[in-house]
């Protein structure tokens, strides 16, 4: 019984509060269509060349970033979206193709919902093994009472300056081309909710 709720429940999870959306834009005439578009943290956009020969890139010079590849008729280039914010991003060899990602916290209320029944969900014994993780593995970088060390603070004043979804989108995938790690291997996404509520309560 327990086993079909958790399946249940991940199910209901998985299509709302921590969804990963998949966009499409088409690079068709020299144009990113559609050349603005709003998504949610942790949405991926495909942008897929619709050409006939033309070859174009999709670059966010403002991140700083060097200038990807190009890519030909029928290719396509993804990208994921962790961090809420503008993104303005243009085509390397056609300066005048322009196009912005506009990334929103999904919604927050939802997560927490998904929170509150996590919590009734997740067995006692779990959220033991949880928390002892959370002292241990991410004190290894965290610092032992998460004050910081290698990485960031996570005691509640830091980590409220982040949306749930963040914090949530944060601990899943981790942060690319830090040492922050994925800990989707290790937790289910509800444990994951519960571990960002712990955080943003404080822990003892
Ligand atoms: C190997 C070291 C390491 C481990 C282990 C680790 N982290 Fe991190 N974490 C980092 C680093 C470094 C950053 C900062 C990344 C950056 O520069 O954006 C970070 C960032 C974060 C952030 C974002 C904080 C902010 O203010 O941007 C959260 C939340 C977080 N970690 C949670 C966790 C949790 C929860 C665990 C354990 C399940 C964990 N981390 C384990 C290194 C680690
Ligand atoms: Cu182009």
């Amino acid at each position: 019984m327990k086993f079909i709720l958790l399946f249940l429940l991940y199910i209901s999870m998985a299509s709302t509060a921590l969804a990963n959306t998949k966009h499409d834009i088409e690079i068709i005439k020299f144009k990113f269509s559609p050349a603005e578009i709003t998504i949610a943290v942790g949405d991926t956009i495909r942008w897929t060349n619709k050409e006939k020969r033309q070859y174009h890139s999709v670059w966010f010079e403002k991140l700083g970033e060097p200038e990807p590849q190009y890519f030909f008729p029928d290719e396509f280039f993804e990208r994921t979206f962790d961090k809420a914010g503008d993104f303005p991003y243009r085509c390397g060899p056609h300066p005048r193709m322009i196009g912005i990602v506009h990334v929103k916290p999904a919604d927050t209320k939802q997560a927490e919902k998904v929170a509150t029944k996590a919590n009734t969900i997740i067995s006692k014994e779990r959220q033991k093994e949880i928390l002892h993780l959370l002292k241990h593995d991410c004190g290894s970088c965290h610092g032992m009472t998460l004050k910081g060390g290698l990485g960031p603070s996570l005691k509640p004043d830091a980590i409220n300056k982040m949306s749930t979804e963040q914090i949530v989108a944060t601990i899943t995938y981790g942060r690319p081309g830090t040492p922050m790690p994925p800990w989707k291997p290790f937790f289910n996404q509800q444990e994951i909710v519960w571990l960002t509520q712990q955080l943003q309560q404080g822990i003892k």
